[in-house]
């Protein structure tokens, strides 16, 4: 049967292939349908256009969806999420690189990091996240980058000490971090905010590193400064005190006769109960939970526990439900 199709139907039609955006695309797919002559001859075209609409609006909705993803925002994984801060050429990413298995660009040139990416750190038996960001200074902070900071568990905070420059990174920082209320300092230059941090004096193998160093303790004495370099210097020592700085304890669960799973611990903030590892295994198991056996803190082997016992690194939990 012929279409019989009208100028305004070809108008429409002109005007949806000249479409530059989804949004004309979909308004003229949309005025074809209108003045399209409505019989049998072109119900295999409606169906084509009907077909075409729907595919341009699911398009168009993808492109939204991208359009709001944050790079900034990054998903925690592990046993806590540590984030880099640090100036250009610091060497965030080769230390980010040296310590997990990530694949991050390195070069001599400053700027080479520019969106947040993420690394697995191995650490006794479990993981914890190393978050590498693009550089900050007092003259230029990437917008969303302090959103990161404030989301992490822990901020490590990278010092150059191949360069004279050290003093004024490690200045800068704190008054970034300080300023944006990222951290807090008391008098004392002890820290009284949420987000804990370490400080490292990298690239601690560079020939002016010592005397780099010196003034930097001199003239910011309230700091400490852990030696690091990526030829293997001070690495041990950060991945102890990266943990330490999660305030986490690794808890072991155990079902009744059967041996405790030695492999995955639980990762419980310090000071967890019997009741928060509980919540952790399961949502629902909170309610039910009456007590539980506890091998490792406790006095005995096997002590049962109330619910509000708190629980200590490497203890293993049989729950009673
Ligand atoms: N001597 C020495 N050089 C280092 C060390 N760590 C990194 N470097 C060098 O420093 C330069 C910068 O390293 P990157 O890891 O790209 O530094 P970054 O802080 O990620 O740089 P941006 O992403 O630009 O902020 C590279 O040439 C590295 O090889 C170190 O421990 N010792
Ligand atoms: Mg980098």
């Amino acid at each position: 049967m012929p279409a019989n199709l009208t100028p305004q139907y070809y108008e429409a039609e002109e005007k949806y292939k000249k479409a530059q955006t989804p949004e004309d695309r979909i308004k003229a797919l949309e005025e074809m349908l209108a003045v399209i002559p409505k019989h049998k001859g072109t119900e295999k075209l409606q169906g084509d256009i009907k077909k075409r609409l729907a595919r341009v609006k699911e398009e168009g909705k993808k492109k939204k969806s991208t359009k709001g993803y944050d790079p900034f925002g990054v998903e925690k994984q592990g046993a806590g999420q540590i984030v880099l801060a640090g100036y250009p050429n610091s060497g965030k990413s080769s230390l980010v690189t040296s310590l997990t298995r990530a694949k991050l660009k390195v070069a001599e040139y400053p700027f080479t990091t520019a969106i947040p990416a993420t690394g697995m750190m191995p650490y006794k038996d479990t993981w914890v996240q190393l978050v590498d960001t693009p550089p900050l200074s007092v003259d230029n902070v990437p917008s969303g980058l302090i959103g990161t900071f404030k989301e992490a568990d822990a901020l490590l905070i990278i010092i150059d000490i191949s360069t004279a420059e050290c003093l004024e990174q490690m200045e800068g920082l704190m008054k970034i971090l300080q300023e944006r209320e990222v951290i807090d300092l008391s008098e004392e230059g002890e820290i009284i905010a949420p987000t804990p941090f370490l400080v490292i004096a990298n690239k601690a193998d560079h020939a002016e590193a010592q005397e780099n160093l010196e003034v930097l303790k001199e003239l910011m004495p309230d700091f400490s400064y852990l030696e690091v370099s990526i030829n293997g210097m001070g690495m041990e020592e950060l991945k102890e005190k990266l943990y330490e700085l999660l305030g986490v304890i690794r808890i072991y669960g155990k079902a009744a006769d059967r041996p405790a799973d030695m492999e995955r611990p639980f990762v419980l903030k310090k000071g967890g109960t019997v009741l928060d590892f509980a919540g952790q295994v399961h949502k629902d198991f909170p309610k039910n939970l009456k007590s539980a056996l506890v091998w490792g803190s406790s006095k005995f082997d096997g002590q049962a526990v109330a619910r509000d016992y708190v629980l200590e690194d490497g203890d293993i939990v049989e729950l009673q439900l």
